[in-house]
């Protein structure tokens, strides 16, 4: 590791988050692979976006982690931030907007130790939130999807955070503000609990999408990106990360979100790279795809030792 590198976070042998992941949740990704929790099967596609999973999958098999901690855009909260607080959750997943992609059972430990920590750590430094404790509450697809493309055994307990809306409400900045305090409550009561974390940011980067779908889902003669612009500010934010400019990336953030209705406006991205201190360590790319037009990245930061190794 070069010494001009700060790395991310401040790994701790008893504990702390010993990696972080941006990781899309596109559900196409998970018909695709055909795993025997989703009802709809498929003939592939988007390959590129799945071996990008493979290679991170790869990367994090030697990192020891306890839990897994995320954020996702598709869990919109209004009033603050929830967090999951039930043990276990069993149910059917069904995107809204793809049902004939994705039906998805899914059975899922939390982690309510943690979850409750974050939580109190955050209530302490200020924020407004709450624990989710409906036994009968549905998980969202976008929590769903990256976990199980990151760790598709299901064997380790998640930590689920929900994505309050204030940008919707007030603005890219106000989230910024908001989710760069959640980062850091998330990082102190990770630490504190003496738990080994890995932090997953699930969102797509550009999101403008198309409006039809083929009549093969799969059919890869079909999949691109919708303009040329949303290719440029792909490109620019994951030049961003891999050269460890973490904090460029937070001050685009109001451009990117307003001129590529980027899904970082769900907060997810700036709360890890604020839960990682914002790290200088370059990410590594393991992969960038579009789905039904929307470019998607998956990029990993590793935290103590070995940060900063390139994978590419
Ligand atoms: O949730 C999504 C997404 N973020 C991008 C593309 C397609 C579907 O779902
Ligand atoms: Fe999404």
């Amino acid at each position: 590791m070069s010494k001009t590198h700060r790395p991310c976070g401040v790994y701790m042998a008893e504990g702390g988050i010993v990696a972080a992941a941006l990781a899309p949740h596109p559900p196409h990704l998970v018909y695709a692979e055909n795993p025997e929790q989703n009802e709809p099967t498929s003939e592939g596609g988007w390959e590129q976006l799945r071996w990008g999973y493979e290679r991170l999958r790869n990367s994090l098999k030697d990192v020891e982690y306890d839990v897994i901690v995320i954020l996702s855009p598709h869990w919109q909260t209004y009033v603050g931030t929830h967090f999951l607080g039930v043990e276990h959750f069993k149910s059917l997943s069904v995107d809204p907007i793809f049902p004939n992609l994705f039906r998805f059972h899914y059975d899922m430990n939390v982690d309510v130790e943690l979850a409750k920590a974050i939580h109190d750590m955050a209530k302490e430094d200020g924020m407004s939130v709450k624990m989710m404790e409906n036994p009968d509450f549905r998980v969202d697809y976008g929590t769903i999807v990256s976990c199980h493309m990151v760790r598709p055994q299901w064997d380790k307990p998640v930590v689920a955070i929900s994505s309050n809306r204030s940008r919707h409400y007030y603005s890219v900045e106000v989230m910024q503000e908001m989710m760069m305090q959640l980062g850091e409550s998330t990082r102190k009561a990770i630490e504190a609990s003496g738990k080994r974390a890995l932090v997953i940011a699930s969102n797509s980067l550009s999101h403008r999408h198309f409006t039809t779908e083929t009549a093969v889902p799969e059919d890869m003669s079909k999949e691109h990106i919708t303009s040329h612009a949303m290719h440029l500010w792909d490109m620019r934010m994951i030049e961003m990360m891999r050269s460890g400019k973490a904090r460029e990336v937070l001050d685009m953030m109001p451009e990117f979100v307003e001129q590529s209705i980027a899904e970082a406006d769900g907060g997810a991205l700036t709360w890890m790279l604020s839960a990682l201190e914002v790290p200088e360590t370059p990410a590594i790319l393991h992969g960038y795809g579009t789905i039904i037009g929307t470019g998607n990245a998956i990029m990993e930061w590793k935290c103590g030792e070995g940060a900063g190794e390139s994978g590419d």
